[in-house]
């Protein structure tokens, strides 16, 4: 066992049970891996749990045929309110292949332009909303905003549902219990043994019970209207899940399963995205250069016009503006972590044993700050995503979606949906880092810069 004490193994073991993770336990983990290296045993209450960020360990662990999946302690306490969802799935259960292989192709690029209309519509919500702020001369906050954003867009998207997310003040009681319930999966993992937690378990299933009732509606609403109307004409995720079948068994996919998938895409379809475009802003806000050349990219499809008309195809021409959110998500990668384990006995990298069933935690952060990056991986520079330095990179330097089959399904969905909105923001406003914001990184689980706020004005002709 590589956490045993006197193991051949020569990974570092770092005892953080006098501090417990505290409130940001992923930056905890970077910071521990600057001071003791690229892989680590992290020791809680005599849980020990193995992080790594080395090229050579990860490169090794995308390897389907040695490691797979794995659903860790983090991933256990989301499968309480996910359930078999295809993100907290277990690798052999016959919903994740079957969920898996009847949706995959409404991920596929080609589908976004299904996708497109509504993602634009939600856009346009936001910056009705901006366009308010900046009249107003009132700052925005970039998290909260991008959230309502992407909420919005994935609801319409995909099952039909309206959560006006701008006509409200608060966020939606669904982010509020849902986030909760991120938390509660987060803080789970710091609990001292012994402890009394019921009253947050409580809360937690009260939270999670609420969830499903919302999603119980929104099935609801649709199996009725397509009752009503003999045949439902929507085309999108809800739609597919209640009538497509699968192909090696002609069946559907059960109610129960259904209602897991659609918590499943509006926790995994919201946060992250959310958390990618408001770093990207963020970044944006401090380095002026990078954003002159996102409004040249963006001038040269658009020119002046004051509302342009966004098409499907624009958005696969907005290279650099990609290049952009790349960049954000190599630095700040919202969905931080992923778990590997090991299918046989192994030894991993030549130096680290594990047992078949073990698991090591991916930390991106850090493989996106290893030195392959260059001597100054903290710095923001989009070029680092131009395909010849691309070409010239292991692709396993780069991970904010995962790897191998049980990587992001949504990956499209979510770089259409944030580049599509990067672009428009700064083709219509110049951005004011009026509070001089310094960067503190909120963790849910997700990453997202806290208390993050810009005031706007109209970009005009000359800037
Ligand atoms: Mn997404 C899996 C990151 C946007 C739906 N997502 C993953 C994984 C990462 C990830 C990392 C793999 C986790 C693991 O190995 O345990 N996801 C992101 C990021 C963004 C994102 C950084 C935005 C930026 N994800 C989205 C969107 C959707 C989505 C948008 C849906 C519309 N993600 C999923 C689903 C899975 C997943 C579903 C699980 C896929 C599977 O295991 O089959």
């Amino acid at each position: 066992n590589p956490q045993d004490p006197g193991s051949p193994s020569d990974v570092p073991v770092v005892d953080i049970t006098a501090t417990g993770p505290g409130s940001t336990p992923i930056q905890q983990v970077m910071d521990l891996m600057r001071q003791h290296g690229p892989a680590l045993v992290r020791r809680l209450h005599g849980r020990d749990t193995l992080f790594v960020s080395d090229l050579d360990l990860v490169t090794e662990l995308a390897d389907e045929q040695r490691f797979a999946k794995s659903i860790g302690p983090a991933l256990q306490n989301v499968r309480e309110f996910a359930l078999d969802g295809l993100f907290t799935a277990y690798n052999d259960e016959p919903n994740w292949a079957k969920a898996h292989d009847i949706l995959m192709p409404a991920f596929a690029l080609g589908s976004m332009r299904t996708y497109h209309p509504v993602m634009l519509r939600v856009a346009r919500r936001l910056i009705d909303a901006w366009d308010r702020a900046a009249r107003d001369e009132q700052p925005v906050d970039v998290p909260d905003d991008m959230t309502r954003m992407t909420l919005d867009t994935i609801g319409l998207a995909g099952f039909g549902y309206d959560f006006g997310s701008f006509e409200r003040d608060q966020p939606h009681p669904f982010v509020e219990a849902m986030v909760r319930c991120l938390e509660w999966s987060m803080h789970r993992l710091s609990r001292v043994p012994g402890g009394d937690y019921s009253a947050a378990d409580a809360a937690f299933r009260a939270d999670a019970d609420y969830l499903a009732q919302v999603v119980d509606d929104v099935i609801t609403a649709r199996v009725e209207e397509g009752e009503a109307e003999g045949e439902s004409d929507s085309e999108d995720l809800l739609s597919l899940m209640l009538s497509a079948t699968h192909p090696a068994d002609g069946t559907t996919l059960d109610t129960a399963n259904i209602r897991n998938q659609v918590i499943t895409f509006l926790i995994a379809g919201h946060e992250t995205t959310s958390g990618a475009m408001s770093f990207a802003l963020y970044y944006l806000a401090k380095h002026p250069a990078v954003l002159q050349l996102v409004q040249r990219e963006v001038d040269a499809l658009w020119g002046d016009t004051a509302d342009p008309d966004p098409t499907f195809d624009d958005i696969g021409h907005l290279t650099y503006t990609r290049q952009v959110l790349n960049e954000a998500l190599r630095l700040w990668p919202t969905a931080a972590a992923f778990s590997r384990e090991a299918r046989e006995d192994t030894l991993l990298g030549g130096r680290v044993p594990l047992r078949a069933g073990e698991s090591a935690i991916v930390m991106a952060p850090m493989l996106h700050r290893l030195p392959v990056w260059g001597d100054n991986p903290e710095l923001f520079d989009p070029s680092r995503f131009t395909p010849e330095a691309e070409a010239a990179r292991s692709v396993h330097a780069f991970k904010p979606f995962g790897t191998g089959e049980r990587a992001c399904i949504g990956r499209q969905f979510a770089l259409h949906e944030a580049t599509m909105l990067l672009a428009m923001l700064v083709h219509r406003y110049r951005l004011h880092d009026h509070a001089d914001y310094a960067l503190t990184v909120k963790e849910t689980l997700t990453l997202k810069p806290e208390g993050f706020t810009l005031t706007l004005s109209p970009r005009t002709a000359a800037d």
